[in-house]
């Protein structure tokens, strides 16, 4: 199993935990409980533009930033108990060259076509750009600020030679397009058995996999790649930092980061059996091998579509059996953003909230976006914390171990079975049923299904200690009083195995507690400790989250976001332009007539405008930031004589103006009270 590699370009925060590793954390655990032979590997992602971005914007190098956040990921990662088998990095040579040597192998094998191609190249910082590196107009909404390959504000894939006046982000000097070799993925020459794979989870003619397990969400987004056309994808990059490509003559080329990246996950196989003993080829290589990816939404392609090419190309490999992507976590109503410091990082909460990982893992687990997008609130942590682990889990354990040690000297009372009822019944069928529900859960990847089965053990043992009311019995009824006990007992113990994948160290202080060591998935049954077993002392468990503390959690995200803002706030200066130019613009003041939503693009708005020189149509990028009704009436700021551009097949005669705040909102740039249609902008 692997989890997706982080990029080693910032702190991990609580929305990676929920989507790519809490889910391969919660499936290890499980598997090593349950006997399983089972590998979990991970490492950090140190190439990419990702990496070479933060490098300029901090000033130093791509090895400085990736040496800092490789530690800094580790570290949170263990403070969160991701219990990986082994953490590598891509920036090792001993990653770089398992990477060449893979290259090479598909080389030969003709894998690639090999094609000079122009691509964009700035001059200035005498660079290729990678795709990251260049903005301009997007041809397909008009916003600007579009990447070479996505525009963020439409989602369209695009191209860098897609993009209208293409700026480097380097220097802001206009890129020429320069030739280069690149080698290239023809994907298309795999559709055929791509569908198959992906569709009926065939692969060389036999059943890999069965399709119905792996999320419809996964196969969807695989289809619609598949459907639209694999394009040929570059393989390598014009760049100085990754992976070099080890072919003559290839010097300051590098292997795309998604080539080395996902043969990070065998790289760090191989660096696990090295250390172990073991022979990496058994994880890989073998048929009785299964192999599961856990990542993100945004990676779905590159682990279902362009890996499995290369795997199959290689030839030896095995290809994923599932890949169960998860979605995207929100915090309190708006996207996780590294660069809008909108974040809770795991390195923060855990100095804030020391000792109470197991608390967030929970709290996680229960809103994981398995199936499409979540939401973290600080409310609704707390809410958890409180009602469901402090005053169901924690209070059942607490009072079954102090009445333990009240009545029995915190021995389990043995039981007179004239005493047993169908109450008792019910309890021990439920204890035989669990941990096979949970582990079907858990390898149906439905953890927050999975947790709250789990949890259910602990609700049931609540509810029927509460029922039961062994403290009055216990004067007029000491057989059944001890009856009732040792049921509690045994639900509670039953409680720490079901839970340990979940929220691990509360699950090993009670298994202490109760004398269980190396707790096999197994041992979960009615019958657990047996009478005359000793139960140690148990401190209670959770603590309450008070209101004052989720406050003050949300003013801080709200306060270190504000003074984010400010730096992210202006977007570097575009280059000089002439007086000559600016005299070419033509504003006016518009007024808005009319105005509607344009079918089948949602981020567009149709406006028709009184120039005052005439009545136009003209298309804005607004749509997710007005309704047609509040634009309506409105004097704009309108560039009047910009070229007519079909969009969408209306054809938009000029561009109002708009100005975007740091947190991404739109305002209009309204001309003052008292200006008409027509008045000429000097
Ligand atoms: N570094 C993570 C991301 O896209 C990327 C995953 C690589 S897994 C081989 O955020
Ligand atoms: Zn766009």
């Amino acid at each position: 199993m692997t989890s997706a590699l982080p990029y080693a370009n910032g702190p991990i925060h609580i929305g990676h935990i929920a989507g790519a590793y809490l889910p391969g954390d919660i499936r290890a655990r499980f598997e090593r409980m349950a006997g399983s032979e089972v590998l979990w590997v991970c490492g950090s992602d140190e190439h990419g533009a990702a990496i070479t971005l933060r490098a300029k914007k901090d000033g130093v190098t791509p090895r400085e930033i990736v040496d800092q956040y490789h530690a800094e990921m580790q570290e949170a990662f263990a403070g969160i108990d991701m219990a990986f088998d082994h953490y590598s990095r891509t920036s090792s040579d001993k990653h770089h060259q398992v990477a060449q040597d893979f290259f090479l192998k598909l080389l030969e094998s003709g894998s690639f076509e090999v094609k000079t191609d122009a691509q964009f190249y700035d001059a200035e910082a005498a660079q290729f750009l990678a795709d990251r590196y260049i903005t301009g107009t997007c041809p397909k909404c008009d916003a600007a600020g579009a990447y070479g390959d996505q525009c963020e504000k439409c989602g369209s894939a695009l191209s860098p030679t897609d993009l209208i006046d293409p700026k480097s982000t380097l220097s802001g000097a206009t890129p020429v397009l320069k030739d280069t070799t690149l080698w290239y993925l023809p994907m298309g020459r795999h559709e055929d058995w791509l569908r198959d794979y992906i569709d009926s989870g065939q692969f060389n003619g036999e059943k890999h996999h069965d399709p119905r397990a792996w999320k419809s969400h996964v196969n969807g987004q695989c289809r619609s790649w598949i459907d639209g056309g694999l394009q040929s994808r570059a393989m390598t990059r014009d760049l100085d930092w990754g992976v070099p490509v080890p072919v003559e003559g290839a010097d300051g080329k590098v292997l795309y980061v998604w080539l080395d990246a996902p043969i990070g996950y065998i790289t760090s196989t191989m660096e696990w059996a090295e250390k172990s003993g073991q022979n990496w080829r058994n994880w890989w290589q073998s048929n009785d091998a299964e192999l599961i990816h856990f990542i993100g939404k945004d990676n779905i392609v590159f682990h279902c579509l362009i890996f499995p090419i290369l795997l199959k190309e290689h030839g030896d490999f095995n290809l994923p059996t599932n890949v169960p992507a998860n979605a995207f976590m929100n915090l309190e109503g708006d996207k996780i953003s590294t660069s809008r410091n909108w974040a809770v990082w795991v390195k923060d909460y855990l100095s804030d909230f020391p000792g109470k990982s197991d608390e967030l893992r929970y709290v996680l687990t229960s809103i994981m976006p398995e199936q499409k997008d979540s939401e973290f609130t600080w409310s609704d942590y707390r809410e958890r914390v409180n009602n469901e682990l402090a005053d169901v889990l924690g209070n059942f354990i607490n009072r079954v171990i102090v009445l333990t040690k009240k009545y029995y000297e915190s021995e389990v009372p043995p039981i007179d079975r004239i005493k047993w009822t169908a109450d008792e019944d019910a309890i021990i069928a439920a204890l035989d049923s669990a941990p096979g529900e949970v582990a079907e859960l858990i390898r149906r990847n439905r953890f927050r299904d999975a947790l709250q089965t789990a949890m259910g053990v602990a609700r049931l043992g609540n509810k029927y200690m509460t029922e039961q009311e062994p403290w009055k019995l216990k004067k007029t009824d000491e057989e059944r009083t001890a009856v009732i006990l040792n049921t509690c007992i045994q639900v509670a113990a039953n409680c720490s195995l079901l839970l340990e994948p979940f929220i691990p160290q509360t699950a090993q202080k009670m298994q202490a507690a109760f004398g269980i060591k190396n707790a096999q998935w197994e041992q979960a049954s009615g019958a657990m400790l047996q009478p005359g077993a000793v139960l140690g002392d148990l401190p209670i468990l959770f603590e309450k989250v008070e209101e004052s503390t989720v406050d003050a959690q949300v003013e801080k995200l709200r306060t270190s976001h504000a003074s984010a803002a400010p730096a992210a706030a202006c977007e570097p200066l575009k280059p000089m332009m002439t007086f000559d130019d600016f005299q070419k613009m033509d504003l006016r003041v518009g007024e808005v007539i009319a105005c509607e939503r344009v079918p089948k693009a949602d981020k567009l708005l149709q406006l028709t405008i009184r120039t005052g020189l005439d009545e136009r149509t003209v298309l804005s990028g607004i749509a997710e930031h007005f309704e047609p009704e509040e634009v309506v009436g409105r004097r704009v700021t309108l560039l009047a004589n910009l070229a007519p551009r079909k969009i969408r097949g209306v054809e938009s005669q000029g561009m109002v103006l708009m100005a975007e705040s740091a947190d991404g909102s739109l305002r209009f740039v309204t001309p003052e009270e008292g200006t008409a249609a027509g008045d000429t902008i000097r």
